[in-house]
């Protein structure tokens, strides 16, 4: 799916801003007929969480329904093109109407989606928008929901939390991400698909497969663009398709240390005049696994980073672009290379972002803690679903290194797991992926409880652990923390030979609170903690990387063990540095010298673009 943008032939206008909500406690908003508008509650601000924003009307801890609605003027210049309604996300699921008129629904957050509306508004007049958003969510959604009825089911009062979740970050309501209409030519491009190969030392290759709405007579021109040579194709269109590709010499390939990017202008033509025009920018490079290592471009990478989230106190889950800018200084301060996008994909702000500054992304589905004991044919339709919306958003990132199709399946440790059905599961989930994208690893972090006999790992390419020894378990003892983590890993080695990455490793950590001795909580025990792990994985000639749980301290459901937020931030929420902040920065500024499987001793690649 290609992102809205100006060019040429195309015009975006955004209906950011402040909407009208209606809260629907009662779900009476379909029968009252409030697609057609409504009497508002409150406003409500576009991208944004309700839940902060709004809390002294009561839905801080609101989980159900709420109507959103603004106007909209639609151009004059948006005369004779097709115009298109555009939802960055919606989450969980969300119902569309424009002027009464029902467009269609989605049901997957974190992802966008989008409506013709071309014969549903009048260009010249104001058009209303209603949106009906839902942050509840079932045994078949994606992620899965979790309700005090299943809490009760499964006699485990002592896990509930308010709101009711199944993960452990907070079940934010709302359109999270802009909101645009946007106006292209009758015939379009309609998609891109860009795949590049390392043909020698200064070798480069662009393929790219243009899908377009005009058939047969048309022609495609192909423009790539370097700082310095720029190469062009020309390609006719059959069967609504044209490809092209192109060879780049001299070739300057996308790295963390350069991010290069070229500019691929595409021009749809007919008898030699334009008709539409769009472009993407793309790094040509390309990302293996051979034996125990992690490869970019040929070279192996050590994986330094965290677990993020998107979590900002009265933002919530909304983009908010100054905080990107923030936390992109941030990981370069430190000496990051790269995050995963735990849970959820994040705004495509963030992964163009990535491109730019040569940060590598694991990019996750939002599947968290699936439970089998719920898990149907449907579930596994939804994620195939999810996971394919995923692909078409982001298949064209440079920054995007890895598929996570999933977080810790069977965190409840549930037999069903393990008697057959997770493997299916994951062997139908991993052909499809494959499928859709055969240049990428794929992983599935796995968390202890799932142990070392975890379906997951026969098909992933890289095996991805999520660790706590020393936190939930043997708290405040980091030797004997060390050692478990140094068994299982030779442990998991030796039965997949596949190499890993610790996908997760922190302690809840008080900025502020100090001890001389091991103490849980204060700043110099989660850099103990810190430092044990590292040195762990530093020995372990397979490992590929290390990623800190967490970036930044982030808001969670109320539970007991939870102070309003998770506190395992090597920031605070509000991105001030707690102690682990410096020695993570002077570690990784170390560009670690592995020994490598089979003896010698290899430089990583992976530091920052200074
Ligand atoms: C892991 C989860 C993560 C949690 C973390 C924790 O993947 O979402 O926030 O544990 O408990 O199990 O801090």
């Amino acid at each position: 799916m290609l992102k809205p943008q100006q060019t040429i032939s195309r015009l975006r206008l955004s209906c950011d801003g402040l909407w009208n909500i209606k809260i629907d406690r009662e779900n009476v908003g379909d029968v009252n007929g409030w697609s057609a508008g409504f009497a508002p509650d409150a406003d409500v601000a576009v991208p944004g969480s309700w839940n902060e924003q709004l809390a002294e009307i009561g839905v801080m801890n609101y989980i159900g329904v709420a109507w959103y609605q603004t106007r909209v003027f639609v151009p004059t210049a948006f005369e004779g093109k097709r115009i298109v309604l555009r939802i960055g996300s919606a989450d969980f699921s969300a119902r569309v109407w424009i002027n009464g008129k029902f467009l269609g629904s989605h049901e997957f957050g974190f992802l966008p989606f989008e409506f013709e509306v071309t014969n549903h508004v009048a260009v010249g007049k104001s058009a209303l928008v209603v949106v009906r958003v839902s942050n509840e969510l079932t045994d078949d959604t994606v992620p899965q929901g979790v309700t005090a009825e299943h809490y009760i089911a499964e006699n485990r009062v002592r896990d509930e939390t308010f709101p009711p979740a199944r993960f452990d970050f907070f079940p934010y309501g709302g359109i999270h991400r802009s909101v645009e209409l946007y106006a292209t030519p009758k015939e379009y491009i309609d998609d891109i698909d860009v795949q590049t190969n390392i043909l020698s030392a200064s070798d480069g290759l662009v393929r790219a497969k243009i899908q377009l709405t005009c058939l047969d007579g048309a022609t495609v021109g192909f423009r790539l663009e370097g700082d310095e040579q720029n190469w062009t194709q020309e390609a006719n269109v059959e069967n609504g398709v044209a490809e092209a590709s192109i060879a780049v010499n001299p070739c300057q390939f996308w790295s963390c240390e350069h991010p290069q990017l070229y500019l691929l202008t595409i021009q749809l033509r007919r008898d030699g005049e334009l008709i539409d025009e769009y472009q993407l920018n793309v790094g040509i490079r390309e990302v293996k696994v051979e034996g125990a290592k992690l490869l970019l471009n040929g070279k192996p990478v050590f994986l330094k980073g965290f677990g993020k989230h998107e979590d900002f106190p009265v933002l919530g889950k909304a983009l908010s672009l100054p905080l990107l800018v923030k936390d992109f200084g941030l990981l370069r301060w430190i000496n990051a290379n790269s995050f995963r996008t735990s849970h959820y994909p994040y705004a495509e702000e963030v992964l163009d972002y990535a491109d730019r500054k040569g940060i590598l992304i694991i990019d996750e589905v939002a599947d968290i803690s699936r439970d089998f004991r719920y898990t149907s044919p449907k579930s596994l339709e939804n994620h195939k679903a999810y996971l394919r919306e995923l692909i078409a958003r982001d298949k064209n990132h440079p920054c995007v290194i890895a598929w996570s199709l999933s977080n810790e399946p069977n965190y409840l440790a549930e037999q069903e797991y393990h008697d057959g059905r997770g493997d299916a599961y994951w062997k139908e989930l991993a052909q499809h992926a494959r499928a859709l994208d055969e240049t990428r690893p794929i992983t599935i972090p796995n968390l202890q409880r799932a142990t070392i006999n975890d379906p997951a790992f026969n098909y992933c390419d890289f095996i991805s652990i999520n660790r706590y020894y020393g936190w939930y378990e043997n708290p405040g003892q980091m030797d004997v923390a060390g050692k478990r983590l140094s068994e299982e890993l030779d442990a998991i080695y030796e039965k997949y030979q596949k190499p890993i990455l610790v996908s997760e490793f922190g302690a809840d950590t008080v900025a502020g609170l100090h001890s001389t001795t091991d103490q849980l909580f204060t700043e110099e025990y989660q850099v103990k903690f810190l430092e044990t792990y590292c040195a762990v994985i530093a020995s372990k000639p397979y490992t590929i990387g290390e990623h800190v749980w967490n970036f930044a301290d982030f808001r969670t459901p109320q539970h007991h063990r939870r102070v309003v937020m998770n506190l395992k931030g090597v920031f605070t929420r509000t991105r001030e540095p707690k102690r682990a902040a410096f020695f993570l920065k002077e570690h990784w500024a170390k560009s670690p010298v592995k020994s490598s499987v089979n003896g010698e001793a290899t430089m990583l690649a992976g530091a920052f673009e200074k």
